[in-house]
């Protein structure tokens, strides 16, 4: 179903006068409400009336986390407090999060994009849908939530956690749709099968999964396990959170940008040059109809590329890809960089290991040291007493080198664990953990 096929199938000339319009209209909002951009554009002496054409968006200056943690909590917010109805936050390594606000306006288009986005998925008015997105200053929840009721579904704000509960309400109020990330949704699978529940036999037809980077194998693991069809939706707290873009049901290849809102441009992270479509590069969001927290070229720190192929389902919107990774989260092994879904899409197809893995990076000084860590199959754990030094574990972690080596160029050392042993999800996954030692080796 397309919701609203004015926009979805829009001519890309008719799209871009839009985009322009709006662009205006955001820069000066910005210029006259939020003094960092005015201070940003005055330095470079832009005035709102610079810009005349879409490719004028290349003369203003990125925005970054930075900036917003620099301006926290309220700093860059375009509006006054009183025309604000909500506030969001993300959780940040360095401790203060960064806060996002919105207006009236701002949660009603949100609701239409993860309306659209829901639509785009296959979701249909009086669908139930099980929302295993975490509620509270996380984007996910909420955001699934008012775009589900705003099509009409009936909406089950379940939340993250309690996975027993989770599978309970599965069985009983008969969803057709899932959200959550895709880890936790396998957490849900693998205890359904632990309690002697088939996943494949629920009422569930289609997942709506992101909020963190995922493999096409962990599609194929998600699909084949629970007998659904699972699109990509993507989204961040700062652009607005989750629909910003969603993969449809009909193609499952790429993910619709909602570009009547945003302008998306992918520039290499390292030059910030325009890197061409089809060309992987960072993310970066200008923010069109935004009131209360509006961003001119954010960059993302997310890795994707851009297609601009009218799509099989008749939408015309602008798509990226999914996601590799987040710059952060990038491995550099002698000079080639990987990231942890590259990973994960081999170790997927590999026998006798369960979808669970981490990446441990050890740092002592200048060197570094990466350990990928892997779950054995409960068979396999059976069949090798746990012994590490089985000569079937052996061959395991052989299978595994090689096979990341094929792939991903990287040689890393391999250890496996016993089932269980690496944590499970129940909101988003950590991939990679570091570990920094001083020479004391602590
Ligand atoms: O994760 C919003 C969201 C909620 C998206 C529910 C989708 C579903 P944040 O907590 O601000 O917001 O985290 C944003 O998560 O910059 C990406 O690194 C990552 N991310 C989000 N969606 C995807 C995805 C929400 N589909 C950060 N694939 C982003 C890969 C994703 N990474």
């Amino acid at each position: 179903m397309i919701l609203h096929p004015k926009v979805e199938c829009m001519n890309r000339d008719e799209k871009e006068e839009l985009q322009l319009h709006r662009l205006k209209q955001t820069v000066t909002a910005v210029y006259e409400n939020v003094p960092f951009y005015k201070n940003a554009f005055d330095e470079r002496d832009i005035q709102p009336c610079s810009i005349e054409i879409l490719q004028d968006l290349q003369k203003l200056p990125f925005t970054v986390k930075k900036d917003l943690r620099d301006h926290y909590p309220f700093g860059l917010f375009a509006v006054p407090q009183e025309h604000l109805v909500r506030l969001h936050a993300s959780s940040g390594t360095s401790g203060k999060p960064t806060v996002v606000g919105y207006t009236e306006g701002d949660i009603d288009r949100w609701s239409d994009m993860v309306a659209r986005s829901i639509a785009i998925a296959g979701g249909e008015p009086g669908h139930v849908l099980h929302n295993a997105y975490g509620y509270g200053l996380f984007t996910g929840g909420l955001g699934l939530h008012y775009g589900s009721e705003r099509i009409g579904m009936v909406t089950v704000p379940v939340s993250g956690g309690n996975t027993e509960r989770q599978i309970l309400l599965i069985e009983d109020f008969k969803p057709q749709v899932i959200c959550g990330t895709p880890s936790y949704i396998l957490t849900i699978a693998e205890k359904m099968e632990e309690l002697g529940l088939n996943p494949k036999a629920t009422s569930l037809k289609y997942g709506i999964f992101g909020a963190e980077p995922w493999s096409e194998e962990m599609r194929a693991t998600l699909e084949e396990k629970l007998g659904i069809k699972a699109m990509d939706i993507y989204g961040l707290s700062e652009v607005m959170g989750p629909g910003v873009a969603m993969e449809c049901h009909e193609a499952q290849n790429g993910l619709h940008i909602m570009d009547d809102h945003f302008i998306t441009e992918i520039i290499n992270p390292k030059t910030l040059e325009p890197m061409q479509d089809g060309e992987y590069g960072e993310l970066v969001f200008t923010s069109l109809t935004k009131e209360a927290f509006p961003v001119i070229r954010y960059r993302t720190g997310d890795i994707a590329s851009l297609d601009r192929e009218p799509c099989r389902c008749g939408r015309t919107t602008l798509r990226m890809s999914r996601v590799k990774g987040r710059i952060d989260d990038m491995i550099i092994v002698r000079g080639v960089n990987v990231f942890p879904s590259e990973i994960e899409n081999c170790l997927l197809s590999i026998e006798d290991i369960v979808p669970h893995y981490q990446v441990h990076v050890l740092t002592e000084g200048l060197k570094e040291h990466i350990e990928l860590h892997v779950e054995m199959s409960e068979k396999l754990y059976a069949l090798t007493n746990g012994n590490e030094s089985h000569t079937a574990t052996e061959l395991l972690k052989q299978t595994i080198k090689q096979k990341v080596k094929n792939t991903c160029l990287v040689s890393l050392d391999i250890k496996v664990f016993p089932p269980k042993a690496i944590p499970r999800s129940e909101g988003k996954a950590i991939r990679v953990v570091k570990h920094v030692q001083n020479k004391m080796g602590v």
